[in-house]
């Protein structure tokens, strides 16, 4: 049985993907190049310094260490300045619905993410109170596909990775919960979450 649950954020609990976006839009263009939504998919669930490698090949471009560092700054002081907005309206269908039906059930509820900016985010959405751990960009080393946030989420919950199960939206997340041990709910679509234990379209589809 499920004894905890661990959830990644973009994608699965909110849509901040459509505000990186913009963010990294407005960096590629600031640069003299275009960026579209089409590139920004490679971006789900990487984590910020490798989306500006990915951004940086789109746009043909070359940069040293230092110019990449004030390139994700700037980046992220724009992604902020959006997030710093988020209103609890835009939590995805059945998101919080189904962290309150899990905790009515006793499970333990981790969040599992590659973002720094993920405990601004929660509470942003009002829900950091629904989470019995938070691990994010800012506790673990090593990114998705590695393991290491999921394993770390499951030891802040004290329990057995194979007790728990995770719910992402990416391809390198689910890989990652695999590697971990856990069981893997994929939130989007089968062609690229075929790795999954099961695949649903969102959480409102999980609610009784
Ligand atoms: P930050 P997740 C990921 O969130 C996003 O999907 C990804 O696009 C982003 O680059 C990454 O967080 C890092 O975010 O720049 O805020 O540290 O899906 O792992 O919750
Ligand atoms: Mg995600």
């Amino acid at each position: 049985a499920m004894k905890g649950a661990i959830f990644d954020l973009d994608g699965v609990i909110v849509d901040t993907a459509k505000y990186h976006y913009l963010a990294w839009r407005a960096l590629a263009n600031r640069l003299g190049f275009e960026f579209t939504e089409a590139d920004n998919e490679r971006l789900k669930g990487v984590s910020r310094m490798r989306s500006l490698q990915i951004l940086l090949e789109v746009g043909g471009m070359d940069a040293d260490e230092a110019e990449r560092e004030q390139m994700a700054e700037l980046k992220n002081k724009e992604y902020v300045d959006y997030i710093s907005r988020l209103e609890s309206s835009e939590l995805l269908p059945g998101a919080k619905e189904y962290l309150m039906f899990l905790r009515s059930r006793g499970v333990r509820i981790a969040l599992g993410s590659a973002s720094k900016n993920a405990a601004f985010i929660l509470e942003r959405l009002g829900i950091t109170e629904l989470f019995d751990a938070v691990v994010d960009g800012t506790k673990v080393a090593k990114a998705k596909p590695d393991p290491e946030v999921f394993l770390t989420a499951s030891a802040e919950l004290g329990l057995d990775p194979a007790d728990c199960v995770v719910f992402e939206d990416a391809a390198a997340g689910v890989e990652a919960a695999k590697a971990a041990g856990c069981r893997v709910v994929g939130i989007g679509s089968a062609d690229i979450l075929g790795a999954a234990d099961q695949v649903v379209g969102g959480l409102d589809a999980l609610l009784p």
